[in-house]
């Protein structure tokens, strides 16, 4: 059962090193059977969760996958699993790389988007503009490398639709993502465009409160957590690698399926 809002324990790094005779172990398993039948991509393909300390071993071997082996299973017409609306965990979980008693709120009003790089126009956005683009909801599960996940009900615009409204170059590589918090995280291209990627604002019916990334995040059906960035304050498309606060401290980068 998955505590709400329990203390955010960071993802630490270090822990790659103490758990990897059993990571070592996992990984090679998970290579002799193809690589697909364990973990996060069980997980993230639709298997309840067994026990946390099997599910967390396996989502940190997924999280030193090799970025292409992963990047070449990845299928931009493939769906994650939904989920009925009486599944939403409410309010959801916070995480972090600090505690939720650490959250500074941003302020809706003087909020905006910055958008840069390989686009065709570069006006900034407010709240009210990006209410105006098409509107899509999605019941997905959030899964975290820690060893958590959780059921949620994500309401916003498909990335995929807003980066044709601001006219970017769709054969760029990479979105880059900064927050208000200074995390980063950036994302390639095809997963950018899958339907199932959304600029969020809203969660299960309501505007999405502060801890959760008020007033715009990210939320991806086939990555981990920290691949879904909170309180975006600018997007840039590119072909520069921009990294990320977790993948430039060795976790591995495209981090889901
Ligand atoms: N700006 C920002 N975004 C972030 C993080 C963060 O520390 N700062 N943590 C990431 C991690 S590790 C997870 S698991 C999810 C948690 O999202 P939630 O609080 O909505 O469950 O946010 C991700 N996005
Ligand atoms: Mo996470």
């Amino acid at each position: 059962m998955i505590s709400r809002n329990r203390p955010a324990t960071p993802p630490d790094p270090g822990i790659l090193d103490n758990h990897r005779p059993l990571v070592d172990a996992v990984e090679r398993r998970m290579v002799l059977r193809g690589g697909l039948s364990l973990g996060l991509l069980t997980l993230l393909t639709g298997c309840e969760p067994e026990s946390n300390a099997s599910v967390r071993a396996a989502l940190l071997a997924m999280s030193r996958f090799n970025d292409r082996f992963q990047e070449a299973l990845f299928d931009v017409n493939k769906l994650a699993p939904t989920y009925r609306p009486d599944q939403v965990l409410k309010p959801p979980r916070f995480n972090a790389y600090y505690d939720i008693t650490q959250v500074q709120p941003v302020d809706g009003a003087t909020w905006r988007l910055e958008v840069g790089g390989k686009v065709a126009d570069k006006t900034p956005w407010t709240v009210e503009r990006m209410a105006k683009l098409p509107q899509t909801d999605m019941i997905i599960r959030h899964v975290c490398v820690e060893g958590w996940d959780y059921i949620g009900e994500w309401a916003g615009v498909r990335l995929g639709t807003f980066l044709k409204a601001i006219g970017a170059d769709t054969r760029a590589r990479y979105i880059g993502f900064k927050c208000a918090d200074n995390y980063h995280e950036s994302i390639d291209m095809p997963t950018a465009l899958h339907p199932q990627t959304l600029l969020a604002t809203r969660y299960a019916g309501e505007t999405i409160a502060d801890p959760y990334g008020f007033p715009l995040r990210l939320r991806t059906s086939t990555k981990l957590g920290f691949k879904n960035p909170k309180w975006i304050t600018a997007i840039e498309v590119t072909d520069v690698y921009p990294g990320g606060y977790f993948p430039d401290q060795g976790f591995n980068w495209f981090s889901g399926m």
